[in-house]
């Protein structure tokens, strides 16, 4: 048992590893309220992994391995799938409540459980921060990746600046802006202590003059930014749903592919895309990983439609912001995926 864990150890994000460093310790647990790991079951050498993304809806594995929809490494998660008996909802307060384009505001939010909403949550830190808060317009056509900054109260908060005020570390952080009044979405992305990984939805109605919405009909698999080219490229040339797509991100400079490992580390990853579907507003984190010195990225659209991605990756100490619309069409499942789900169903 020591090998897997040790095994689980080293394919670990953060996260999890934070988890297994509490692991031997039954003091933590008690401090944390966390008391499932004292069961015999626990410690008889089941262990459960899951995808750090909670891609598959509370999936868990009993081996380590990837997950088969964004291909990142399974954690290693004894409370994985089973849930720990709570639901976590993401409270959000604005200041004033109702926002206005140009204006400054207040943003706040505080990780809550439902029927203990005195309680404090720790959350994990994954991928270095706490709460990844992603904003977007309902047309898709703006996106914001920012980080709410904890304060003494408990609560998470984004500054939102006037249009006159300038960002203090440039964008990124915990400021933001709305330029413009309209209906935004945003997603926090967080994981509390002790549980799965939680994608929380907010609606964010800003008044004052709305831009008139984009409309995304064709896929553009290329977008200039900061000087830098970068192109999607799915394997096999099409993006479908029913299968694992293998995304290759090639990002040019002056006529010439500069290999991924050039990149500087961004949020302790080479880069970070999130895609959001038009239809459904459903979101994805893609978790690129780097193949053959390029981003090679893989998902799993559920449905056919108009999706929109954004890829970030960071050089010079400048984050870039590479934006795609992607026309999804229905698949058919290849051979190789019915095997994985034939395979699936006999664990
Ligand atoms: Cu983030």
């Amino acid at each position: 048992m020591k090998s897997i864990l040790k095994l689980a150890a080293i394919t670990m994000s953060m996260s999890a590893a934070l988890f297994v460093a509490s692991c031997g310790n039954e003091a933590k647990h008690e401090e944390n309220g966390d008391h499932e790991h004292a069961d015999s079951t626990a410690h008889s050498g089941a262990h459960t992994y899951m995808c750090p993304m909670n891609c598959e809806d509370g999936k868990t594995y009993t081996e380590p391995g990837k997950c088969p929809k964004c291909g990142m490494n399974l954690e290693h998660n004894d409370n994985a799938g089973k849930g720990n008996g709570n639901t976590y909802v993401m409270q959000y307060v604005s200041n004033p409540a109702q926002l206005e384009a140009g204006k400054e505001a207040l943003l706040s939010f505080t990780p809550k459980i439902k029927g203990k909403e005195n309680d404090q949550v720790p959350l994990d830190i994954h991928h270095e921060k706490k709460i990844h808060l992603i904003i977007v317009s309902k047309d898709l056509s703006y996106f914001e990746h920012i980080h709410p900054e904890f304060n003494s109260n408990g609560n998470y908060d984004i500054k939102v600046l006037s249009s006159d005020k300038k960002f203090t570390n440039g964008r990124g952080h915990n400021e933001t802006t709305f330029e413009n009044g309209g209906e935004y979405i945003a997603f926090a992305d967080y994981n509390p202590t002790g549980a799965d990984h939680q994608l929380e939805k907010i609606e964010i109605k800003v008044d004052g003059k709305a831009k008139s919405p984009v409309t995304y009909k064709e896929s553009n698999l290329k977008s200039t930014v900061d000087g830098y080219t970068v192109s999607l490229e799915a394997e096999g040339g099409k993006f479908a749903t029913n299968q694992q797509m293998h995304i290759a991100g090639i990002i040019m400079q002056g006529g010439k592919e500069v290999p991924a490992e050039k990149f500087e580390n961004y949020l302790g990853a080479k880069a970070h895309m999130v895609v959001v579907g038009l239809d459904k507003m459903d979101y994805l984190h893609v978790h690129p990983e780097v193949e053959n010195g390029r981003l090679d990225l893989h998902t799993t659209f559920d449905s056919p439609g108009i999706y929109r991605g954004w890829l970030q990756f960071q050089t010079n100490g400048k984050v870039h912001t590479a934006q795609f619309t992607i026309n999804v069409e229905e698949g058919k499942a290849v051979d190789g995926e019915k095997q994985n789900h034939s395979d699936e169903h006999k664990h």
